[in-house]
């Protein structure tokens, strides 16, 4: 639903007036949900969820090794397995890394171990830098996808026990919205920006609507109070843009069923056209 509220609220023409030549290669086969055995629900969807990221991680490494900018809409977090994958995998035939601003109220670093839910997507993270599902580890080819000094997430405010271990473990650059108190947006992301390119050749954002406080978002499945406000969301997208080295992006966990009218759903499209260079003056 997340896909077509946006194209509803007028992405693709919105992107254009911004300079852009844009081609919508239309929805991935993804199954209905609900139609699935009582097998693969209970599996959390791990083979279908496989299937789709298999498919999209093809989708984004074409994109990106024929030069074009790869944006992804969705949808659940996990699809970030399959989109960072493809991109991983074309910086890696390039002899190049990739850096990651993961924007997000969660940290989607759990591990099948940690995990208290056994959802996929709260365990992105942890996937695409080697530890999760096997199946799921190795699309786009064998190894990490990510190392953990070119990711930066940001925004976070609800933790899992074990996975703030597994996080504190991890390596991971991350600012918690108490860091963002203190510092403000500015500072936070100047610093994130800095880690995240110091030895990579292009970012990637991967943006999960929920990491804006749901008073500006409401249309997400897991909302949690205290967020970005919608300056400091616009903030650290012009400033990802003004790197020069954004080359991918992905906006996820849009929910039209718990949307406001379509507030999550414009307001997710004035996002993506910041990441894009759209600027107030
Ligand atoms: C929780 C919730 N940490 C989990 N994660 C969510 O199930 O792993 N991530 N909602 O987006
Ligand atoms: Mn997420
Ligand atoms: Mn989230
Ligand atoms: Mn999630």
């Amino acid at each position: 639903m997340g896909p077509a509220a946006l194209r509803i609220a007028g992405l693709k023409k919105k992107i254009e007036i911004q300079g852009y030549k844009v081609r919508d290669i239309g929805d991935l086969f993804v199954p209905v949900r609900d139609s699935l055995s009582q097998e693969i629900q209970d599996e959390k969807f791990l083979q279908p969820l496989t299937q789709i990221c298999e498919d999209l991680c093809g989708k984004t490494h074409n994109a990106v090794q024929s030069g074009n900018i790869p944006l992804v809409v969705g949808g659940d977090h996990s699809i970030a397995i399959g989109t960072i994958s493809g991109i991983a995998k074309h910086h890696k035939e390039q002899g190049g890394e990739l850096g990651v601003v993961w924007v997000d109220a969660h940290a989607d670093i759990n591990t099948p171990d940690s995990s208290p839910s056994g959802n996929i997507h709260g365990m992105p993270l942890a996937t695409l830098m080697g530890d999760g599902h096997p199946e799921l580890c190795k699309i786009g080819g064998d190894g990490p996808k990510l190392k953990p000094e070119n990711v930066a997430l940001i925004g976070i405010r609800t933790i899992d026990d074990d996975e703030k271990r597994v996080l504190k473990a991890s390596g991971v650059n991350y600012y918690s919205m108490r860091d963002i108190d203190e510092r403000g947006m500015f500072r936070v992301m100047k610093e994130a920006i800095e880690k995240v390119s110091a030895n990579t050749k292009a970012l990637h954002v991967s943006f999960d609507i929920d990491g804006i406080d749901p008073r500006y978002a409401p249309g997400v499945s897991t909302p949690v109070s205290g967020g970005l406000t919608l300056r400091e969301a616009h903030l650290l997208l012009e400033m990802l843009y003004e790197t020069k080295k954004l080359g991918s992006l992905e906006f996820v966990e849009l929910n039209p069923y718990t949307d406001v009218g379509a507030q999550s759903a414009n307001l997710t499209v004035d996002l993506i056209l910041s990441a894009l260079g759209k600027s107030i003056v």
